[in-house]
Formats: structure tokens, C-alpha cells, sequence
């Protein structure tokens, strides 16, 4: 199976080789795509020497810093042009650990998007302030209720999707760009049919580099639920979605369900 780990990446300078060096050993002969955006701290360079070195590390280097959402979709199309099976997203700083990604590619037999997820039990947060645990909490809760989401953690960026489902969804409709592209990302997957599984993970704040996230998101991710509420009242797209087999009992998942 060919499987492609997508990495976006800004201001990584400190973490950058060290995850790849995880990634590549992971037993599942994964193959890197690192989107950065012209990082001033040099990660796109360092990002150039490890494919170099490796053979197994490609890089998409755009201008300036422009977004998340974007970054995901430049690596996605790149993955699917190259053949990829299973398309996974992380965070470059660790708060993803490596060492889940087996579970979600082995739960991805069973579902078309599987999710590290803080929401699940035995799923968590390391070394977050009190502030971060409320907007994550409150952002999930919100976008679960509205959007009638099933998964638990519908902010996460720590996924893997199966290529049917990124050739299906049309990526250049999707108009949130920054973290809110999580969540419609999701609703749209959810709509056309698709199902999600979600295995716990313990996420880790980030020890090294610093935050992108601004405050700024928090209006664009109210703006995303609002817009995205009223898209449920127009007709589901009709996709043609694949049959996987039922997953064996196991509390180590949890099963979404398609949403209205
Ligand atoms: N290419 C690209 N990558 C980005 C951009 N913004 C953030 N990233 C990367 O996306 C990932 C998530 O960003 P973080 O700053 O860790 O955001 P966060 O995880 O919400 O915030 P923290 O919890 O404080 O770490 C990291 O690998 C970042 O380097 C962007 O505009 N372009
Ligand atoms: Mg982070």
C-alpha cells in the first residue's frame, strides 16, 4: 500500500529532521510530502537536504505563508498524482506522535477517514493550558452540535484519509483555509456518504518552535460553522461511495456515521 505522510510546515526549523527520522521508520515504508511556505527559519531548506538524503522526502515549497487549508491540499494533490493509497495529515511539532500511524492506517481497512482523537477514552491532552483545552473543547462542541458532526474530535489535524475520498471531494470548493478547514473538510466527507473512525491519542503540546494559531481563527472558524449550517439545507451531493467491511468489536475505535 502506498501511503504518504503530509507535513505543512512553517517556522519548523527545530523539529523537522527529527520527525522525518520517526516517520521514515515506522514499519509501514510511508513516504513524506512536507508543504512549507517559504519558512524564514530555513525548514524548507533542511526539508530539501533529508529528500536528498533519503529519497523517500518530497518538498512543495510555495511563496509565503498561506494557510493550512491550502498547504493540506497541495500535498493532497500531489500524493494522488503520485498514487498514494492512504493520505495522512500532521503537525510537524510533535503533538502528533509518529507512533499512532500504524493504528490509523490498520483502522482505515474499516473506515474511509480514521482520526487520532482527543475525544475518545483513553484519548487526551499533554501540557495544555487550561485556555487551549476550553477552545478546543468549546470549537468540537460546537461544530458537533451544529453541524450534526459524529466524530468525537472534529478539529484534528492527525488523520488519514483513503484516496477515494480526496478524489471524490472537490478540493478546490472547499473556501475555509486556516484550522476551520478541518472542520469542513469533515462535513463535507461526512455528507457524501463517508464513514470515520477515530482511534484515542494523547496529544502533546509542542515543546519546540512556536504556535501559529492566532485569535483571529476563532471568527473564522464561527463563520465556518455558520456557513456550513446553512449548506445542510441544500440537496447531499450524490457520490458513489465504497463498501468496507465491518470493523471487529473493539473499544479501541469509534465508529462515526454519515450526517444529514
Ligand atoms: N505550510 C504551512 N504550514 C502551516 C501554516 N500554519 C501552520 N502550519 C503548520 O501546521 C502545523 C500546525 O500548526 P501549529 O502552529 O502547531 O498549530 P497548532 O497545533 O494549532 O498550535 P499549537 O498547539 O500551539 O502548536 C504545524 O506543522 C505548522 O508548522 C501555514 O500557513 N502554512
Ligand atoms: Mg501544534
Amino acid at each position: 500500500m502506498d501511503i504518504r505522510v503530509i507535513v505543512p510546515t512553517y517556522n519548523e526549523k527545530e523539529n523537522i529532521a527529527d520527525l522525518v527520522a520517526r516517520l521514515l521508520a515506522l514499519p509501514i515504508n510511508a513516504q513524506v510530502i512536507v508543504v512549507d511556505d517559504n519558512s524564514p527559519d530555513g525548514t524548507g531548506q533542511i526539508a530539501d537536504e533529508l529528500a536528498r538524503q533519503t529519497g523517500r522526502v518530497s518538498v512543495i515549497h510555495r511563496a509565503g505563508k498561506l494557510g493550512l487549508g491550502t498547504a493540506y491540499i497541495a500535498g493532497f494533490k500531489k500524493g494522488l498524482a503520485e498514487g498514494a493509497d492512504r493520505l495522512i495529515t500532521m503537525d510537524a511539532d510533535f503533538s502528533h506522535d509518529p507512533s499512532y500511524i500504524p493504528g490509523l492506517v490498520e483502522l482505515s481497512r474499516y473506515y474511509h477517514i480514521t482520526i487520532g482523537s482527543r475525544y475518545v477514552p483513553q484519548g487526551g491532552v499533554r501540557n495544555w493550558e487550561q485556555h487551549r483545552r476550553f477552545l478546543s473543547w468549546g470549537a468540537n462542541f460546537v461544530a458537533r452540535s451544529t453541524l450534526g458532526l459524529q466524530a468525537k474530535d472534529c478539529t484534528a489535524g492527525f488523520r488519514c484519509y483513503h484516496r477515494e475520498v480526496l478524489e471524490s471531494i472537490n478540493l478546490d470548493t472547499i473556501f475555509s483555509n486556516g484550522y476551520s478547514f478541518l472542520v469542513e473538510m469533515l462535513f463535507k466527507c461526512q455528507r457524501a456518504g463517508f464513514t470515520t473512525g477515530e482511534i484515542p491519542i494523547i496529544f502533546a503540546n509542542r515543546e519546540r518552535g512556536t504556535s501559529k494559531i492566532s485569535q483571529n481563527e476563532i471568527f473564522k472558524a464561527m463563520y465556518t460553522v455558520g456557513r456550513l449550517a446553512l449548506s445542510r439545507f441544500k440537496p447531499r451531493p450524490k457520490l458513489s461511495v465504497s463498501t468496507l467491511p465491518a470493523p471487529p468489536n473493539s473499544d479501541r475505535h469509534v465508529a462515526g456515521e454519515t450526517v444529514s
